[in-house]
């Protein structure tokens, strides 16, 4: 646990104390509710509280848009204070200890020195992401058009070697990840060769997978378009699939809910990398449009439900534990904020991500399945919308409560004074 708490601990308990009797009172009547079902809320919450989701380095400033941004006061001056920020966000929510680190933009001078600080505030880091999406000042060959996918073996070779950098600072930090996003696609018909831009993007990515550490993962992250108009390298899970194959044991898909087009059955691409083993973790965030990078569940909350659905029903799957008894996708949040404060919005999306899991703990598998089999659509909806349907917040705030975090987050959050208080000292 954090030997340093952001916010004074008796702050978060006089919240939990004015928020405590309705809350008994409402995790009672949702435990009586359960139990006509056959379910214990006892072991639900257990459950709940192993739920663990990293946060974004990049998710503590202020974002924008392509055409503006606004700033608030007390945002993060550099990575240590984003730190700060994400152990406020894992002292209220009590489940997100790990921070994803984004390399150039929160590149640490020194990354044990970092280390040592995440450790005193109780955070540990997740998987690193690499950037050769941007040229960064001074950088040597442009990235305009594309980077491991690039004809010039010079501009692979640089982003290869970036990548290599952020093993090395990933090693050093402790993590055991290396997510790589690449914008490399064409905007008009004809600009590259399909076929050789992937080959020449595989390619560069074996050289990337030759320096992986033999306990670490990387996850090959697809998005069908922007900032390519036309075409993007790896631009979708079959892609994705492929690019892992190619590579080996320890490569694996990696899912951002925002990169699909409209009305993809995202929830059946889960399932089916679950089901060729190469689910590697996702990127939660929300969009109505594209990738909107909005809050997770702010839009679509049914969608994040039956995400979590196939994940549990993988997690309890009897087969897929026996073949591989460390099924574990990473999941982590992404998205930029333009209009909320940055901490709140993660304990937002953190609540959200947690509903849809819980929720998905609730679904009857056996009624289920039954269904499935009898080929009655009515009663497997049902079933479904049952679970869905539950209020679990009194589950959720229960985990939270067992584990020393919030009640209530952002009650606790806007009681105890803390964007103020860093627009002081961040002046
Ligand atoms: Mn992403």
């Amino acid at each position: 646990m954090a030997k340093r708490k952001p916010i004074p601990e008796e702050i978060v308990e006089e919240a939990n104390e004015a928020a405590l009797d309705r809350h008994e009172k409402d995790y009672q009547a949702l435990a009586g509710i359960l139990e006509r079902r056959g379910t214990n809320i006892e072991k639900i919450v257990a459950e709940a509280m192993r739920l663990e989701v990293a946060v974004p380095s990049w998710g503590f400033a202020q974002g924008g848009t392509r055409f503006g941004r606004f700033p608030i006061p007390g945002e993060p001056r550099g990575v240590e204070e984003k730190l700060q920020d994400a152990a406020v966000v894992n002292q209220l929510t009590g489940m997100t200890p790990r921070v994803s680190l984004h390399i150039p933009w929160d590149k640490p001078d020194n990354p044990r020195a970092l280390k040592r600080a995440a450790s005193e505030l109780g955070l540990k880091f997740d998987a690193m992401n690499s950037n050769t999406f941007q040229d960064q000042p001074g950088q040597e060959l442009s990235y305009k058009f594309g980077s491991l996918c690039h004809t010039d073996p010079a501009v692979r070779r640089q982003a290869i070697e970036h990548n290599i950098e952020c093993i090395e600072i990933g090693r050093a930090l402790g993590s055991k990840g290396l997510t790589v996003w690449l914008a490399d696609g064409g905007s008009f018909p004809g600009q590259m060769h399909l076929r050789r831009a992937l080959d020449r993007t595989i390619d560069s990515l074996e050289n990337i997978y030759t320096a992986l550490p033999s306990d670490w993962r990387l996850f090959i992250e697809y998005k069908p378009f922007e900032p390519a108009f036309y075409s993007t390298v790896i631009q979708d899970w079959g892609t994705s699939w492929l690019a892992a194959q190619e590579l080996g044991p320890q490569a694996f898909c990696l899912v951002d809910l925002g990169h699909h087009l409209p009305n993809t059955n995202i929830e059946q691409v889960v399932a089916r990398l679950i089901a060729v083993n190469r689910l590697g973790g996702f990127h939660f965030n929300d969009s109505k449009y594209a990738d909107d990078d909005l809050s997770a569940g702010s839009i679509k909350p049914y969608q994040l439900f039956l995400v979590f659905n196939e994940l549990v029903d993988a997690q309890k799957d009897r087969v897929i534990r026996k073949r591989r008894p460390r099924f574990a996708p990473a999941y982590m949040i992404d998205q930029s904020h333009n209009l909320k404060d940055p901490i709140e919005d993660l304990i937002q999306s953190a609540t959200e991500i947690h509903r849809a899991f819980v929720k998905a703990l609730l679904v009857n598998r056996k009624a289920l399945e039954r269904h499935q089999e009898d080929n009655d659509p009515v009663m497997a909806e049902r079933t479904l919308k049952e679970a869905y349907e539950t209020d679990v917040s009194p589950i959720l705030a229960e985990a939270r409560r067992r584990k020393g975090a919030a009640l209530d987050p952002i009650a606790a959050y806007r009681s105890s004074g803390y964007r103020a208080r860093a627009a002081e000292e961040r002046a």
